[in-house]
């Protein structure tokens, strides 16, 4: 016998039913009379599909209803160190149902679930002198881009040197001389996370990358398909509300855009199709197909807004180092090996190459230091238990680089500023430790630097993107980021690991291809080129964790990225 209740979530079900009902079936005891919501909840399918993302199918949708703009609010949450609860849903078109709302919240707060259970710190990194490594990391032969960037030799690409769009440049910031354009959300957050931020929020995502699909596909509203256009090819584009795999093994994807939804179905013959396999919640897509005229499309061929082929590289002048996750005050900080690199860089060791004087630039993509409270139990992990005396020691540290180096400093997760993204660049009283060659940006942050326009975020996403997409790993990050640039969104997938707060303009949309895409967050080590963008992860200044060990998390510490703006080649130096 079944529960009506449960028979209500068994409908709710995500993912084919078959699945669900023979995990149900086979987590049931012997002497079960009736199936009721224990069981279904128990099913390991079931918080796979269901729960993983804190909400079902139909808990997602409706979230590009009509918004009109003079219903946003002025006031601010700067500072906040949590995202707004999520809000009460206004009646808009009388169409949203209180458990819609909830899946637009905003989000959970950080899920670490760490045990608490910290011991020994793992030892640190070899005590071995710097290696300089040339473009290979050990023994690897070079990469094949890396040769490439250097036989093209310098190409002014007259696209990236021109000046960015006015929308790029209209941060509140006083934008120092060395670094142009700057565009972040610091001093401009305007979002409270009421219901209608949430909405405006998806319609701007929604509509800046519609306009990047827009020029390869002519799309019609999802509201238009009607009867009289079955059997006919068309185009529409729409953001991903829900994917999941038809007991025939079909993909069946909801695609919503601001006029309506419809159920896309790509039948099983097409699923060798890379892009359709990867599709993930929330990016936006065009998708061409015929439509029976009863609310289905069924779905030939799958176009992301990804970047376009471009046969130059656009360089600019000047060496820059890339650096993140520095974790000052954390007991795994590798304070030996930093002291290498600043031995290194202010010249007073061996510099075969002669890299460490071509030096004009430092970009920190966040995690300066480890924080406070950040995870359960961070507590054993911390060498300096005060927040306030970390930037102390951070700021000591970033000062011991040399004045000649321009510096530029984004936070991560770990940071001070609010958790959700964008965060604002780290407040003025901790800005005051730093030197005068340190320059603060929010994250992401795009800004020009040594000629060339940068991209830089911290990569919380990269968690959700490895987790959903078949082939990505920890290992290799700048695979995750890569899916990244096709997506043109820095962080896909809504509402899993990053908070993403609902401001006024996607500041995570990747609105211009960049020249360099800095990411950390990951502790590895990584670096392609994708469609001229050099792409780079940069590591980390922190040892294995007890955590990560007990994970299987291999970080790549002490290791820099040193990229040659001119040539656009790329090195690790190797400080471990
Ligand atoms: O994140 C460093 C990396 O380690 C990042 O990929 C997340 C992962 N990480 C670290 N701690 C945890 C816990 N507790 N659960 C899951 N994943 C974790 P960082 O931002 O430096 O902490
Ligand atoms: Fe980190
Ligand atoms: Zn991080």
């Amino acid at each position: 016998m079944i529960d009506p209740e449960a028979l209500k979530l068994i409908a709710s079900y995500p993912g084919p039913l078959d699945e669900l009902v023979e995990g149900v079936i086979r987590g049931l005891e012997s002497s079960t009379l009736v199936v009721g919501t224990q069981e279904i909840e128990r099913c390991p399918c079931w918080s796979e599909r269901a729960c993983g993302d804190g909400r079902s199918s139909h808990q997602r949708s409706a979230r590009l209803e009509p918004v009109s703009l003079d219903q946003r609010s002025s006031s601010t949450f700067v500072g906040a160190q949590k995202p707004p609860s999520p809000p009460e849903p206004s009646s808009l078109l009388g169409s949203i149902s209180p458990d819609r709302a909830g899946s637009i919240g905003p989000v959970a707060s950080p899920s670490y679930s760490h045990s608490d259970s910290f011991s020994s710190p793992v030892s640190r990194g070899s005590q071995a002198s710097v290696q300089l490594a040339g473009p290979e990391l050990e023994g690897q032969t070079l990469p094949p881009w890396l040769e490439e960037a250097e036989s093209r030799g310098p190409n002014l690409s007259a696209v990236v040197r021109s000046p960015l769009p006015s929308d790029h440049a209209s941060a509140a910031l006083a934008v120092p001389a060395h670094l142009e354009g700057l565009c972040d959300i610091t001093g401009r957050s305007t979002c409270v996370g009421e219901y209608q931020d949430f909405v405006r929020y998806f319609r701007d995502r929604y509509s800046r990358i519609r306009e990047m699909l827009s020029g390869r596909l002519n799309a019609r509203p999802i509201e238009s398909l009607k009867k009289d256009l079955a059997g006919r090819e068309i185009s529409i584009i729409g953001m991903v509300m829900d994917v999941r795999t038809s007991a025939k093994g079909n993909k069946v994807v909801e695609l919503e855009d601001p006029t309506g939804m419809v159920t896309v179905i790509f039948t099983k013959g097409d699923l060798a199709s890379e892009e359709i396999t990867n599709l993930v919640l929330d990016e936006v897509v065009g998708v061409t197909g015929t439509t029976d005229g009863k609310g289905r499309f069924f779905g030939k061929t799958l176009l992301r807004p990804d970047l376009q082929a471009r046969s130059s590289i656009a360089t600019g002048e000047g060496g820059a180092l890339l650096l993140s996750d520095v974790h000052v005050g954390s007991t795994y900080f590798m304070e030996d090996a930093w002291e290498r690199f600043i031995e290194w860089i202010s010249g007073e060791m061996d510099d075969p190459l002669e890299i460490a004087s071509k030096v004009k630039y430092a970009v920190i993509a966040g995690d300066l230091v480890d924080g406070i409270g950040i995870y359960p139990g961070q507590e054993a992990d911390l060498a300096i238990m005060d927040i306030w005396e970390q930037y102390e020691r951070a700021a000591e540290l970033i000062n011991e680089i040399p004045d000649r180096i321009q510096i530029v400093l984004s936070p991560g997760n770990h940071d001070v500023v609010r958790q959700a993204e964008p965060q604002p660049a780290l407040p003025d009283s901790l800005q005051g430790l730093f030197k005068k060659n340190v320059v603060f940006v929010g994250n992401p942050a795009t800004f020009r630097l040594g000629g060339v326009e940068w991209l830089v975020y911290h990569g919380r996403s990269i968690d959700d993107l490895v987790l959903k997409i078949p082939g990505l790993s920890y290992g290799e990050p700048e695979k995750a980021m890569v899916e990244m640039l096709k997506r043109r969104h820095l962080s896909p997938i809504y509402g899993n690991r990053v908070s993403i707060a609902p401001e006024e303009e996607d500041l995570l949309v990747i609105r211009r291809p960049p020249a360099v895409l800095h990411c950390g967050h990951v502790h590895t080590i990584g670096m392609t080129r994708y469609k001229g963008v050099t792409v780079i992860n940069s590591g980390t200044w922190q040892g294995q964790t007890d955590f990560q060990k007990k994970m299987n998390i291999q970080p790549t510490p002490a290791i820099v990225s040193y990229l040659d703006l001119s040539t656009m080649r790329a090195r690790k130096l190797i400080f471990a």
